[in-house]
């Protein structure tokens, strides 16, 4: 093509010929390394959303763009028709990093909550007495656990739902942090209890402390099984392996994703004890592409590559450094700054116009991130940021709560 391509070509294009399903910053991306990411003008921004946490290794990361493109030339796609050396590998790996005895591999976020929505019907069909057709799960208003018809019909946002329905019965749902509503809310007929550690989505939301260790016992006291979605939270975004481990919960399901493709390839998982994914029979559930050996090589160089580049801990130091920072920024417009580890929100008063136009601003400065809502602004840097990237960031922040001011 000879035209010259720049930002607008591409925003042009995309608006004529893609849907519009979503209204992205106007920045076309081309080029990234570690935290940068770069626009085809050439211009340089520190990637302070990483893909919402799926880029936590930071992008282009060399041993895991080897992986893939090693395995690449080898073999790709097998489907689970036949079996492929690289799956074992990754599911021994997996279970052993995280004290889970099995894995059951999908693509998507969503796939998985799926997977894990399925898994906890039938373990109550098959271990309860619950009677056909007639299984509960309890999920939390504001939640958000991806995009699918089923996974939807239990999301409280309308602009999610409308035009969508109809919806799959067999969810109940309760506001998040409240213990109570989740005593009352579970019957002879509830299999689960879905949540997020930290709602994202909803502003970065974390529930009162001894929320999740307490919600957690109910749950055992009433043989409901607790299934947590770390799918953002994993895998080291907010300073632990598990967001689960700061108040010493160990769920009886975990979903994964995201960052599990090491920001390179999609897959995810859902772990669990023998007890509930040992269910699964021949042909009860499966994915044309899960556990391919081209994900599964890129995962289990990604889970290496976390452990061995300690960003787990790095996750821990620079958040808890990050978090000060924000703390003292002084303005009218911020109501709250929340977080752990590398997910933090600034809440925002009402009154200064929503999250978009900060988001906007901070563009210009070099600064990529996402509102959330209206008047959070989500900041969830590559895991791999250093002190004075931070600080680098903390200056633009400044100045933008300064000239917005
Ligand atoms: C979008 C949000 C983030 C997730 C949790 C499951 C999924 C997600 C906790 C589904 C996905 C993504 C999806 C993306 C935007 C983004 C998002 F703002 F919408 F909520 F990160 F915060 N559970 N979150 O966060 O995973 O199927 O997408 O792989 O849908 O626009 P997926």
């Amino acid at each position: 093509m000879t035209e010259k391509c720049d930002s607008r070509f591409y925003k042009d294009m995309e608006d004529i010929y893609g849907a519009h399903n979503y209204h992205p910053l106007d920045v076309v991306l081309s080029k990234g390394k570690g935290i940068w990411v770069w626009d085809v003008e050439n211009n340089k921004y520190l990637d302070f959303l990483s893909a919402y946490s799926a880029v936590n290794h930071g992008h282009c990361h060399p041993r895991i763009l080897k992986a893939l493109n090693e395995q690449a030339k080898k073999l790709t796609l097998t489907s689970r028709a036949f079996r492929n050396e690289q799956w074992p590998l990754l599911a021994k790996e997996l279970s052993t990093l995280s004290g889970f005895q099995m894995v059951l591999p999908m693509n998507s976020g969503a796939e998985a909550v799926e997977t894990a929505i399925k898994a906890a019907r039938m373990w109550g069909y098959q271990t309860k007495d619950i009677p056909e057709d007639k299984a509960e799960i309890i999920v939390c208003a504001d939640n958000f656990h991806g995009r699918t018809t089923t996974i939807i019909s239990f999301s409280t946002e309308p602009l999610y739902r409308k035009d969508f329905g109809p919806f799959t019965p067999g969810f109940r749902v309760i506001p998040y942090g409240d213990l109570d509503a989740l005593e009352k809310a579970i019957t002879p007929w509830t299999t689960a209890f879905l949540v997020e550690p930290i709602q994202a989505e909803a502003g970065i939301l974390i529930p009162p402390d001894g929320y999740l260790k307490r919600a957690w016992e109910i749950c055992r006291e009433n043989n409901v099984l607790f299934m947590a979605d770390e799918i953002q939270t994993g895998l080291g975004r907010t300073g632990r392996l598990f967001a689960c481990e700061h108040e010493g919960v160990v769920p009886d399901v975990m979903i994964i994703g995201k960052s599990l493709g090491g920001g390179a390839y999609a897959i995810s998982a859902v772990l669990s004890q023998r007890e509930v994914l040992g269910l699964f029979s021949p042909g009860t559930h499966g994915s044309t592409f899960g556990a391919n050996p081209l994900a599964c090589a890129v995962a289990r160089e990604a889970l290496q590559v976390l452990q061995e580049e300690a960003m787990i801990e790095n996750a821990a130091q620079m958040g808890d450094y990050f978090m000060a920072r924000l703390q003292s920024l002084k303005s009218r417009h911020i109501r709250a700054v929340r977080g752990r580890g590398l997910l933090i929100g600034i809440e925002l008063e009402p009154e200064a116009g929503g999250a978009r136009r900060f988001c906007e601003a901070l563009e210009e400065e070099g600064l990529l991130c996402k509102e959330t809502h209206e008047h959070v602004i989500r900041f969830a840097p590559p895991l791999i940021i250093k002190k004075k990237d931070l600080d680098w960031a903390y200056k633009r922040i400044k100045k933008v709560f300064k000239e917005l001011d």
